[in-house]
């Protein structure tokens, strides 16, 4: 350790030069809906028992009070409305939402119980739950999906959330369905019968069209909006309604420039990927916010835009630190174990409650640690040394892959010029996803070119070609069922970074 360290101190001196990394994202990370089917039937039955088998954990009522205490809720806070460009609540304090998103609740209806919510409640502090209704795709509520069961499924989520003490958001989620007036009728009768039944909630909020994309202009959301707006209101004056803005609810800067002025209490939605999405976008959402727009930033990954990829926890970290300087509420994307890297749990976990450090995805760590403050162990450690680590180049060599029984998360913790060739220090965390101990590991790191080792700690380096072998030190081997290794270090010469293939 005190030799890692003062290597540390010594790059840390290094001058910083440029490396440009060119990530080519794997097949299978696209927006296809194809991808997505029901859960088979055995995997359900699955989920059923592991939940008959959890334990009710019902703590007392001092111990929910003092663990959620500080963050928002609707016993405390009541019915929130819009000030401005803020959400407040019913004495006018500011109040920002931080939640997770469902993922479509057709596909994953399980993760919708009590028990679950109370857990991201209680232990993660969030206090909304987004509830997310796919209206197209398989199993959508306007073309295959069976409405009565998705309804049912959208009141007992509502159920659970009020139970729990949490706001929580209906989402109409088109996505393939681009524009929002391709179901307006269906649109209508489903906000109708929801403001109806939730006429007297003090902790629903609607959002009426998840993302307009391909096309579709602000001029067709807003006639949407005022319409399904005016169905809502009929029944529910009171009701804050997120309304999604063009191009997957980037262009903040359309709704900015002309705004609904025939209803109040509205948010307008923008959702980043952070893999993807960067300064442009920061700088058009501050733009809107100072031209008067009130902003819910209602879906975000730490990944790129297609929900799977490349993790970059730096530049979600930039987007917390301005959410939160502006107290926007974010609410990320997604509950469930599907095997991609926005999934909150590993595809390995089958359980739907009671989830265990072991169940938890590198997106799914950093939420929890991002939720509860503690954020600087990010990533976990093996052996609780996080002190005097250089900060990340932002942006720069943030991957995720699989390799073997491990997930291999890199970062560059600095890059220079020596001679003229570039040099970069990476620093490596595996994570156990294999389902069971181990008593060594061994991964490969895929690079674009030939490279040269200069140094490497805390494992076994060999190069061939393009890939560095790395295996495990006898005091490093034996990793738990979901643990992590930290500190794996390495510096190598090359110009270019690694490749995901
Ligand atoms: C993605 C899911 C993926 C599914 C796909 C359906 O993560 O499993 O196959 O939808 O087409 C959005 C959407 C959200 C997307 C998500 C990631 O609101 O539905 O979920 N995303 O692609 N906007 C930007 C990214």
């Amino acid at each position: 350790m005190t030799l890692d360290k003062r290597k540390m101190r010594k790059i840390k001196k290094a001058g910083i030069a440029m490396i440009l990394l060119f990530v080519l994202l794997g097949a299978g990370c696209g927006n296809n809906s194809s991808e997505v089917k029901e859960p088979k039937e055995e995997k359900k039955e699955e989920r059923i028992e592991e939940k008959a088998k959890e334990p009710e954990k019902e703590p007392k009522e001092e111990e929910k009070e003092e663990e959620t205490s500080g963050i928002a809720s609707p016993s405390v806070n009541g019915v929130l409305h819009v000030e401005g460009t803020k959400l407040v609540g019913a004495n006018g304090e500011n109040v920002q939402l931080k939640g997770i998103s469902t993922h479509g609740i057709a596909w994953f209806p399980d993760y919708i119980n009590e028990e679950c919510f109370r857990q991201f409640h209680e232990e993660w502090k969030a206090n909304v739950i987004r509830l997310a209704m796919y209206t197209a795709e398989s199993g959508g509520y306007c073309t295959d999906g069976d409405k009565e069961k998705l309804k049912d499924l959208v009141k007992s989520g509502v159920e659970f959330a009020s139970a729990q003490d949490m706001y929580v958001i209906i989402d109409w989620h088109i996505l393939s369905d681009s524009n929002p007036n391709m179901h307006l009728e269906e649109a209508k009768a489903f906000f109708t019968e929801m403001s109806e039944t939730y006429r007297d909630a003090k902790n629903v909020l609607f959002e009426i069209c998840n993302e307009p994309n391909n096309g579709t202009t602000w001029q067709d959301v807003k006639s949407y909006a005022e319409e399904i707006i005016g169905v809502i209101r009929s029944n529910k004056e009171d009701a804050v309604i997120l309304v999604g803005t063009p191009n997957w609810c980037q262009y903040v800067d359309e709704a900015a420039a002309d705004p609904i002025t025939t209803y109040d209490n509205i948010m307008y939605t923008l959702h980043f990927y952070a893999a993807t999405h960067t300064d442009d976008l920061r700088t058009r959402m501050k733009s809107a916010i100072d031209a008067g727009l009130p902003i819910f930033v209602s879906e975000y990954g730490i990944c790129d835009a297609s929900g799977n990829g490349a993790i970059d926890e730096a530049q979600a970290n930039q987007w917390v630190a301005l959410m939160d300087e502006y107290e926007i509420s974010y609410v990320a994307w997604n509950l469930s174990n599907k095997a991609e890297s926005s999934a909150i749990l590993l595809s390995t976990c089958t359980k739907t409650s009671g989830f265990g450090e072991e169940d938890f995805s590198t997106s799914g760590i950093w939420l929890r640690n991002m939720l509860t403050g503690e954020a600087e162990n990010a990533a976990g450690s093996a052996d609780g040394s996080d002190a005097e680590k250089p900060a990340a180049v932002a942006g720069q060599g943030n991957f995720v892959w699989q390799s073997g029984d491990m997930e291999v998360s890199s970062s560059i913790k600095n890059s220079w010029d020596e001679g003229g060739t570039p040099v970069s220090q990476y620093e490596l965390i595996l994570r156990n996803t294999s389902g069971k101990s181990c008593t060594s590991w061994e991964v490969d790191v895929p690079f674009q070119e030939e490279i040269t080792l200069s140094d490497g700690w805390n494992g076994e380096y060999s190069v061939q070609g393009k890939t560095l072998h790395i295996t495990s030190k006898d005091y490093n081997g034996a990793v738990p069922e979901g643990g992590s290794v930290t500190d794996i270090g390495f510096i190598i010469k090359g110009r270019n970074g690694i490749e995901l293939l």
